[in-house]
């Protein structure tokens, strides 16, 4: 059934090289990983912009005595780039479990970094032994058309290439920065870091995970058109749609596809394909159909291709659409479908922590 309906799509093929020969082993899907990352950049996300020169980071407040009832570590950080020759910043907000040992932490990109946000249950997340570095996405670019402010004027000098890097890219470059500072903290387990976001910031956690190998499990929450969905046979939202509200988000060449979906050199598997053979989460909600949970499920499948040049299962699905309320999660990649509408609940952080717990405790 799941084959039929990828079938029927007709997806350009994962695993054949530009020059048309087939991709056999690991060391081929290598070689075909760069020429995946090019595609995706190019066509739909733009160029990451490069690594900063310099990266340091600044405590500018940290409350370690009673913070969620002493429970918690609370640091308000500034991460200073320097891009050329120039200081620009942006702030991150880092919440740790008061605990021995090494800790697995979540890099979030969410919509605000307010202790209290409505996506972020934060004792939960904290009494479960997990880290939290949040970027409060807006404060790296603004999610506008206007390319002048924030980290935006230093990281895109002009739109005017058609692979000019859109907002998705420049969120998913701070993720990175986050990743790049880790190491400094000596109780970060650097094996287990997941990077998270819903919705727009899902596609923008899935671009950073594609792009950035350091992040060992890779989570979208209902990111749909341009995300976990392909776009291809896609219900709800199309090409269309997206680039017609948000076509900062992407490169300017993204908006040729509109109504061409069928000739797209490239369709989302390539995306979620890039994360093996590390974990990809993919989370959907029943009444979520502008993200179209059928497509996003049918994605996640479809990179099943790039696990099994791994010797590994991916998604295990027993070839069969999952109802509401149901998590496969026997594989190396996890699909979390649920009931209710486009949110990322307390429901869905469980989920995920389930899985990465579930991973941790087989090393
Ligand atoms: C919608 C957009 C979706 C999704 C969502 C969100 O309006 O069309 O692709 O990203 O916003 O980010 O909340």
């Amino acid at each position: 059934m799941v084959k039929d309906a990828l079938e029927a799509l007709k997806l350009p093929p994962l695993l054949k090289f530009k020059n048309g020969k087939t991709v056999k082993d690991i060391a081929g899907f290598e070689r075909r990983r760069a020429e995946l990352k090019d595609i995706l950049q190019r066509e739909v996300y733009g160029y990451l912009p490069k690594a900063p020169e310099h990266l340091s980071v600044e405590t500018k407040e940290e409350e370690s005595e009673s913070f969620l009832a002493g429970f918690g570590i609370y640091r308000s950080l500034v991460f200073h780039c320097e891009i050329d020759g120039e200081d620009a910043t942006f702030p991150v907000t880092q919440i740790m479990p008061k605990k021995e040992g090494k800790i697995p932490v979540f890099v979030c990109i969410n919509f605000g970094t307010d202790i209290v946000h409505k996506y972020l249950p934060l004792e939960e997340i904290i009494h479960r032994g997990y880290g939290l570095f949040v970027i409060k996405y807006q404060d790296v670019a603004k999610d506008s058309a206007d390319f002048r402010f924030g980290m935006a004027k230093y990281l895109c000098k002009s739109r005017r290439a058609l692979s000019a890097p859109g907002k998705i890219a420049m969120w998913a470059w701070a993720a990175m920065r986050v990743m790049d500072y880790l190491p400094r903290f000596e109780n970060v387990d650097l094996d287990h870091v997941a990077v998270i976001g819903h919705s727009r910031l899902g596609k923008t956690a899935l671009f950073t995970g594609a792009m950035d190998e350091r992040f060992r499990y890779v989570i979208s929450n209902d990111s749909g058109c341009s995300g976990a969905a392909l776009s291809r046979g896609k219900e709800g939202e199309t090409i269309e749609n997206i680039c017609d509200r948000f076509p900062y988000w992407f490169c300017p060449r993204y908006k040729h596809y509109i109504g061409k979906e069928h000739e797209m050199p490239f369709d989302q598997h390539f995306l979620l394909s890039l994360i093996a053979p590390r974990h990809l989460m993919v989370g959907s909600a029943e009444n979520d159909l502008w993200a179209d949970p059928r497509n996003e499920f049918l994605c996640t499948a479809a990179a099943n291709e790039a696990y099994a040049l791994y010797g590994m299962q991916g998604l295990v699905h027993h070839d069969a659409f999952p109802s509401p309320d149901t998590e496969l999660a026997e594989g190396d990649c996890l699909y979390h479908y649920r009931r209710g509408g486009h949110y990322l609940s307390r429901l869905d952080w469980n989920a995920y922590m389930d899985f990465i717990d579930k991973k941790r405790e087989k090393e």
